[in-house]
């Protein structure tokens, strides 16, 4: 077969930045990829991991038929007819039985998938179904919580412009999350009057390029930052005029960072006081700073204090809407829902910060005899038996359910604890998108056409979606003939008539997608019915952001759906203006409210809070799960796409290392509270001692001829889903407490 000389625009689904490049085909398989200079978002740039992406396409084995579990325990071909005709029943007895509540969606989009998930609302809505939850239930809740307080919404810095750029538990040169990162920090670095200011128990590549690296304990963060607050407030660099103009309650919050100790703070973190003092003096001198803060904090100790600590040093200093600085946004749609009082869990009562059940209590949602346990669970576009904590407790809790659903495209270590699993077309054989658009002042969108025909025997969720409903009866024929005919008529009849349907009937909105989907979708161009959801979300744009919109050049909600349709680079949705952010503020006056007096209180008893997790026992904090130059979450199912690193190696110091008489290369074990493992060990100098770290996205028991084969560590072996933050019970895994031991050669 000879190579197609077209080049295919679509998106790398590896990380949220989901770089614009260019796919040429040779029959199925991804014969060149270049990024796409003409994206809106990211004009040509990618890092070294999408240039592999058809080991996502092409190599990993497929899922093409339904599979069902039988009772002793093999799964049986199945057609999709008979498919989705069982699992509507099995849901509508469990429903019938325990009521829609009890039925759990997990999912629901990754890195690079999120219009399929859309629709699974109008399932839980056909269902009943309440209860939701998602991988950003075990990083961002907290973060979350805090802005829910604070400015109300999700913010995000714009690093291209800010004098000062902070990273707190977030290494950038290999995670990215900054658009084109690598050459948005070597721009920082070659800038003399520009600064990097790092905090990070590792000394990381991103480390390497900055101008202050805060090398803190592991888990000491709310030290660190309590102490940079401290000398803010106490050397008063704070930004008055901004604190009277556009808080309420900076009093309060000001007189206790009066009394914080720096010296001792400075001393728990490990870190040198003048140092420490020399960040926040770098920090309260800039005329604009934007911070970062990712798994590194979210993922350890005091995780909620520490995100509304980070967001303190940006507001005292008055960092916030203007160029360089922290930004509110628009949305295409918001990935989460901001709520001060989140709604609590129907079991063990926990909170659930942007709407979604803490990854970490779900196995207690269910392993318990509870009247209001869940029963059953539809998981679609993750792993959570491979990538929640502890491994264990989440495969027994699935064991426990009445019917377990798995959409995905392969079969994963989730499926195979599955009654039903449902393949899906991949990502590049279906029109896809994502909700990361956290842009500003200009904020983008990009719909991807399909590259490939889907695999033979696989559907796209939006239709797995619709078929489920269609067999559960949930809307009348009457309803969908009606839009079907208004659709016809052109987009504003078809305005018209949804409005219209809204107004006799509350039910609409909430079955929107699948409405969408059955009567605007069959009218899109170029098999583009799963896009059909995106005219609501141009409706909502053209509600909540109309001027935004219209600088960007859309006329109205239809010229911007036309556009989506069209942009095969992506669009730009909104233009802002830095004045104008404050409207996205959503608390009374647009003012921000600054004390969390929960957050205060945790904040005033730092001084008798426990700073060490180690003990004799288990003596090391393992980074359980850093990400490197070879490491995709679990995107890749397949070993060879890594041309370093494949094993997957446990990095510690060299203190460590000759403590433990380890030489490189050797294997080890690891052992903490809930589990043990086996890697090979690689001395690494950017560790500091007492700190170890293994990659995350290894461990897949990927198949072989005869059975499954396991490289490197499945990580949540090791986690215990106990060890979690109070507030957003959001895991530990960056600070797992573990012992490092020789193993035989
Ligand atoms: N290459 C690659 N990139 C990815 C991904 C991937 O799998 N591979 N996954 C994507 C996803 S889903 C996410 S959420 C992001 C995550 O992106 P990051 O959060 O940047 O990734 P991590 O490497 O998990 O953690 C960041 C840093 O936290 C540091 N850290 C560990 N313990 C502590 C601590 O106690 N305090 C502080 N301050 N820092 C600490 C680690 O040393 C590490 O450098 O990456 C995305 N990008
Ligand atoms: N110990 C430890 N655990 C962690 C982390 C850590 O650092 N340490 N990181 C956590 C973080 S930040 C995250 S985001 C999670 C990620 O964990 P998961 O939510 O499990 O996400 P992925 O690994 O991205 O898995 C995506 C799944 O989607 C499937 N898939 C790919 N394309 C499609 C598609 O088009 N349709 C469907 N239906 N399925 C598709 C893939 O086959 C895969 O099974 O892991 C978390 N778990
Ligand atoms: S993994 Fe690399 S190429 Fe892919 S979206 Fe992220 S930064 Fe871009
Ligand atoms: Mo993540």
């Amino acid at each position: 077969m000879t190579a197609d000389a077209t080049w295919h625009k679509s998106a790398c689904i590896l990380c949220e930045n989901n770089c614009g490049i260019q796919i040429q085909t040779d029959g199925r398989a991804f014969a060149k990829i270049r990024g796409d200079k003409e994206h809106v978002a990211t004009a040509g740039y990618t890092c070294n991991k999408a240039l592999r992406l058809d080991h996502y396409q092409n190599g990993g084995v497929r899922l093409t038929t339904p599979l069902r579990r039988e009772a002793d325990g093999h799964f049986t071909p199945i057609d999709w007819d008979t498919a989705i005709s069982e699992i509507a029943a099995r849901l509508k007895t469990v429903r019938d039985t325990h009521g829609g509540k009890s039925i759990f969606f997990f999912g629901g989009g990754g890195q690079g998938n999120h219009l399929g998930g859309v629709y699974s609302g109008a399932l839980m809505r056909a269902l009943g179904a309440r209860y939701r939850s998602n991988p950003l239930a075990q990083e961002k809740t907290g973060e979350g919580y805090v802005d829910a307080h604070l400015t109300g919404g999700h913010t995000t810095g714009d690093f291209e412009h800010a004098e000062v750029a902070v990273f707190l538990g977030k290494n950038p040169w290999q995670s990215h999350g900054v658009p084109r990162a690598r050459t948005v920090l070597k721009d920082i670095a070659k800038d003399p009057d520009r600064a990097m200011i790092v905090i990070d128990p590792v000394r990381t590549e991103t480390a390497d390029l900055a101008d202050i690296h805060l090398q803190v304990r592991p888990g000491t963060d709310a030290w660190c930052l309590a102490g940079i607050l401290g000398v803010l407030v106490q050397e008063d660099l704070v930004d008055h005029a901004f604190l009277t103009d556009r808080t309420t309650g900076a009093e309060t919050v000001l007189e206790q960072l009066k009394t914080v100790d720096i010296a001792r703070c400075a001393q728990t973190c490990g870190l040198d006081e003048e140092q420490l003092r020399t960040a926040a003096r770098r920090i309260g001198t800039a005329s604009s700073v934007s911070t970062y803060e990712d798994l590194g904090v979210q993922q350890g100790p005091n995780s909620t204090l520490v995100s509304y600590l980070n967001k303190l040093i940006w507001l005292l200093t008055g960092n916030f809407a203007k160029p360089g600085a922290m930004q509110p946004h628009s949305w295409i749609a918001p990935l989460a829902h901001y709520s001060t009082r989140p709604r609590r869990t129907p079991v063990t009562g926990a909170r659930m910060p942007g709407g979604l059940v803490p990854c970490n209590v779900i196995a207690e949602e269910i392993l318990t005899d509870h009247p209001d346990r869940f029963r059953a669970m539809i998981i679609e576009s993750s792993n959570p038996a491979h990538s929640l904590a502890d491994s264990a407790a989440f495969t027994e809790a699935l064991a426990a359910l009445d019917v377990v659903v798995v959409i995905d495209i392969a079969l994963t270590e989730t499926g195979r604890q599955a009654d039903y699993v449902l393949p899906a077309a991949s990502q590049f054989e279906k029109w896809e998108a994502t909700f990361f658009t956290f842009e500003f002042p200009r904020n983008t969108f990009h719909l991807r056409a399909p590259v490939l025909d889907p695999l033979p025997g696989t559907l796209t969720e939006p239709e797995i979606y619709a078929r489920l409903i269609r067999e559960l009866h949930a809307v009348p024929h009457s309803r969908l003939a009606l839009l079907r005919a208004a659709a016809r008529m052109g987009r504003t009849p078809y305005k018209l008539a949804f409005a219209a349907l809204a107004a006799i009937d509350k039910s609409t909105i909430g079955m929107a997608p699948y409405l969408l989907y059955e009567t605007l979708g069959p009218t899109l161009p170029d098999g583009a019915r799963s896009a059909a959801v995106l005219w609501a979300l141009a409706q909502r744009i053209a509600r909540e952001y109309p001027s935004a919109m219209r600088r960007a050049g859309h006329a109205d909600a239809d010229a911007l759906f036309a556009a989506m349709l069209a942009g095969r680079s992506g669009v730009t949705f909104t233009q802002d203006e830095h004045d104008g952010a404050w409207r996205y503020v959503s608390h009374p006056g647009h003012r921000i409210p600054l004390p969390i007096p929960e957050l205060l209180d945790l904040l005033t008893g730092l001084d008798t809070t426990q700073a060490v997790h180690t003990t004799e026992e288990f003596p090391i904090v393992l980074a359980a799960g850093q990400r490197r130059a070879f490491t995709a979450n679990t995107i890749f199912r397949d070993n060879t796409w890594r041309k370093r690193d494949q094993e997957g190696a446990l990095r510690i110091s060299c203190h460590d290392a000759e403590q433990l008489g380890l030489a490189d290369g050797a294997f080890a074990q690891i052992t903490t509270q809930r589990g043990t493992a086996q890697a090979t060990v690689e001395i690494d100098d950017r560790m500091q001692a007492g700190h170890a770290a293994l990659p995350n996205g290894f461990g897949l028991d990927l198949p072989t001829a005869d059975g499954t084969e396991r490289t490197g560590v499945a990580l949540n072996t090791l986690t215990d889903l106990h060890w979690r933050d109070p507030i957003a019970g959001t895991p530990w895994h960056k600070h797992v407490p573990a012992r490092i031991e020789p193993l035989p050669a």
